[in-house]
């Protein structure tokens, strides 16, 4: 397909799109309840009509699938078609439990790096473009979905993986690289170290970052943007449903677009599951239209955002997500307050003595966390080492978070550098279990 023509399908008309939607949802239903186990039991356990499903209207009549029910079905339970017409498996990280294992036929393949080339054309790569993809190839959704979508787009893609930082920098100046593809905090990452190794990143001829994987507040965005002289937009996905390719942002960076012709996106309400309008604040639910080799229907992905249904500045017709402020089952909730760690990174944002380095360390008492400390780097000119100014600062970020969350957290300050940075997704929540008190 031609990059005209993948920019031309996120300017439906709205009829043009509810119609292929209606199409997609009524095409999903049957392929699962003809060839996915798993869906032909729901719908006998819930006595639903596959037949009766008419597209949207009552498309709320299908109960949520959820990522217990995924990881019930491991490995292959989910899997609609023959082994043999499975080409590739990817499966989600899943640090507890079995994780979720994702089979692509040649179809999904296809389908998926072209969404992905479609992303990645709304954040303004083109085929003049080298790309060079810093997430990890392997059971990893990132590297392979943005490796085939990139390359579907035309663009020069450069397969380094993750890691192996003053390599990726070396040839990242050497190739010319104008497209860095990671996570946004591995962006952040590399430019400390670009500059801990001598190098001066505004050189670098990087122009665009397709950052994703984990979410990117703001502050985070202006400072990797500050960094590498780079217009860092965001895209969202998820293995359930595909991997990337679900939604990425436009140069106007003001939500995601999500590609509404391969997706069907509902918000609702995460604890009486009540379909919500746009604009309203819940959990995306999230139904792939074309998915062979594991069809998933109302995939409640845990994610917490809205849906902006205005038209944005780019003239694009497709809905946009919003932001992900935190996930349904990221709530700590400590001493009766419940607390999502968004809101305590949106409160150290507004700190610029503090960089976006922190980690949430959960003390724990026999499964009940009786403390949360927030540790949190200082930026180098916010370091000092006159005591007085230090303990003035932990006390106004105590108290602004007193005010934000109900409950003021320990807090310690941390030297420039002293956490330890990951590759890939970084990891904000630790837990710690510690003696009676
Ligand atoms: O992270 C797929 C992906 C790879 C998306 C590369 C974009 C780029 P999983 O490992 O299954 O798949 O993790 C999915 O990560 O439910 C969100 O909670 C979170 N996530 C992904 N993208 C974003 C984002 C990939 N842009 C889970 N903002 C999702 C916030 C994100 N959270």
């Amino acid at each position: 397909m031609k990059l005209q023509e993948q920019h031309l399908k996120d300017h439906w008309n709205r009829e043009e799109l509810e119609e292929i939607q209606a199409k997609g949802l009524k095409k999903a239903v049957r392929h699962a309840c003809a060839n996915s186990p798993f869906y032909r039991q729901l719908f006998e356990k819930s006595g639903l009509d596959p037949e009766r499903i008419e597209g949207k209207a009552n498309y709320n009549l299908i109960p949520f699938t959820t990522k217990k029910d995924l990881r019930q079905a491991y490995p292959y339970g989910m899997t609609a078609v023959p082994l043999e017409k499975i080409l590739r498996i990817h499966a989600s990280s899943g640090t507890t439990g079995k994780p979720i294992v994702a089979g692509y036929t040649r179809a999904d393949l296809n389908w998926w790096s072209e969404a992905v080339a479609r992303i990645c054309v709304m954040a303004g790569v083109t085929v003049k473009d080298i790309a060079q993809v810093s997430f990890g190839y392997g059971l990893f959704t990132g590297g392979f979905g943005l490796h085939y979508g990139l390359e579907r787009l035309g663009a020069t893609v450069v397969p380094f993986s993750s890691g192996n930082t003053e390599r990726q920098l070396a040839l990242m100046k050497d190739f010319k690289t104008t497209v860095l593809v990671s996570t946004p905090s591995f962006a952040l990452y590399m430019a400390e170290a670009a500059a801990g190794l001598g190098y001066d990143p505004l050189e670098f001829k990087l122009r665009i970052g397709l950052f994703g994987g984990e979410p990117c507040s703001e502050a985070m965005r202006e400072e990797i943007e500050g960094k590498w002289g780079l217009t860092a937009t965001v895209n969202y996905g998820l293995t359930e449903v595909v991997g990337p390719g679900v939604a990425g942002e436009c140069p106007h960076k003001a939500g995601m677009h999500i590609l509404e012709d391969l997706y069907y996106p509902e918000i609702i309400d995460p604890n009486s599951g009540t379909v919500l309008p746009d604009g309203a604040t819940g959990e995306l639910v999230l139904t792939p239209f074309l998915k062979e080799g594991f069809p998933v229907l109302r995939y409640r992905t845990g994610d917490i955002t809205r849906l902006k249904a205005e038209k944005c500045s780019c003239g694009r017709t497709i809905r946009r997500m919003d932001y992900i402020t935190g996930r349904s089952d990221d709530m700590i909730i400590i001493k009766g307050v419940n607390i999502f760690p968004s809101q305590i990174e949106e409160v150290l944002t507004g700190f610029k003595e503090v960089s976006p380095h922190y980690q949430l360390i959960l003390h724990k008492t026999r499964d009940t966390i009786k403390d949360l400390e927030v540790q949190v780097e200082l930026t180098p000119e916010g370091f000092t080492d006159r005591y007085k100014e230090l303990e003035a600062l932990e006390r106004r970020i105590k108290q602004s978070l007193r005010s934000t969350l109900s409950l003021g957290p320990r807090i310690t300050l941390l030297e420039p550098g002293s956490l330890e940075r990951t590759t890939g997704k970084a990891r904000r929540v630790v837990e710690k279990e510690k003696e009676d008190l």
